[in-house]
């Protein structure tokens, strides 16, 4: 996990102040990468504890091409409420309730998560329905029948409709590569806005996470997620957060184990397990809406 602490470290050195459109500044870099070798382990952030529940929840409801937070709600994860609830407050329906208001309603009642818990067409939607095609079983497809392919992509800044979306995707194109005389599949993130502290953990494990389950489907083992950022950036109120984290030393690796399957879109909560994940304590922090 050295290659993450670096990551910040650098941004604390030769970052810029800046401002955007969230209101609070933040220390950016232009240009960032890390490789995590997943023969070596499973990438979860051992200097503060990840909610690596909500990493395998989010990855399900994506690779079910789902994109209303209900399902995230039911099941205790909150990382898209915020977003959710901005969407709503922009609609006349809006009365004035909370957001644990608005929540509860979204976690009770079908009709009004139906009508009020969509975030539009984000990642579930572009990767499995993007206009009609399906990137995720065609790239599937593409490891298992053409490994040498160098189109194996998955995009989903889809211009057309990000003015639908809550939030336009933040990791938003990735390939895949295999190489070792086609015995082990690789995933390249472009991930175009990086926000070090909170999102970054949740990105590396999710997508490790997406590595190792098509490695499994195509037989193959898992490589090397590189991980290609844009606006790598540090908010100034996670700054206390970065520097106690930088004082922690990291734990070894932990692992995950997958129940064989057939197909990941047949990939069910139970069947995935972490293994040994020793970390130091959560450090919270505020998300920047
Ligand atoms: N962000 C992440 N990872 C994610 C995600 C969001 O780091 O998976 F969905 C952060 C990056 C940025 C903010 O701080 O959320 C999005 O704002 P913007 O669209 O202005 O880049």
């Amino acid at each position: 996990m050295k290659q993450y602490l670096n990551l910040m470290e650098k941004i604390l050195t030769e970052g810029e102040l800046r401002n955007n459109r969230t209101g609070i500044d933040t220390i950016s870099v232009f240009g960032l990468q890390a490789k995590y070798d997943l023969q070596q382990g499973f990438p979860l952030v051992t200097t503060k504890k990840v909610f690596f529940k909500g990493v395998v929840h989010e990855l399900l409801w994506f690779l079910a091409g789902d994109t209303n937070i209900q399902y995230l709600v039911k099941n205790n994860v909150r990382i898209w409420n915020e977003w959710a609830f901005e969407r709503y407050k922009k609609t006349d329906f809006y009365h004035g309730e909370s957001q644990l208001e608005y929540i509860e309603k979204i976690k009770n009642d079908d009709q009004f998560a139906a009508q009020f818990g969509d975030l539009g067409p984000i990642y579930g939607h572009q990767w499995r329905n993007s206009n009609g095609v399906d990137q995720l079983k065609e790239v599937i497809a593409g490891i298992k029948n053409n490994p040498n392919s160098r189109r194996l992509i998955v995009d989903c800044w889809n211009p057309q409709e990000i003015s639908e979306m809550a939030l336009p995707p933040c990791h938003t194109f990735f390939q895949f590569y295999v190489s070792n005389n086609g015995q082990t599949l690789n995933l390249q993130l472009y991930q175009r806005s990086a926000d070090m502290f909170l999102g970054v953990p949740f990105n590396i494990a999710s997508y490790s996470l997406l590595l190792q389950l098509v490695a499994q489907e195509c037989g193959l083992e898992a490589g090397t997620f590189v991980h290609t950022i844009g606006d790598g950036h540090i908010y100034v109120n996670h700054l206390d957060q970065v520097k106690l984290q930088l004082t922690r030393p990291p734990y070894p690796l932990s692992k995950i184990t997958i129940k064989p399957f057939a197909s990941i879109f047949d990939v069910k909560f139970e069947d995935i397990e972490l293994v040994d994940y020793q970390s130091h304590p959560l450090i919270k922090g505020m998300v920047a809406v």
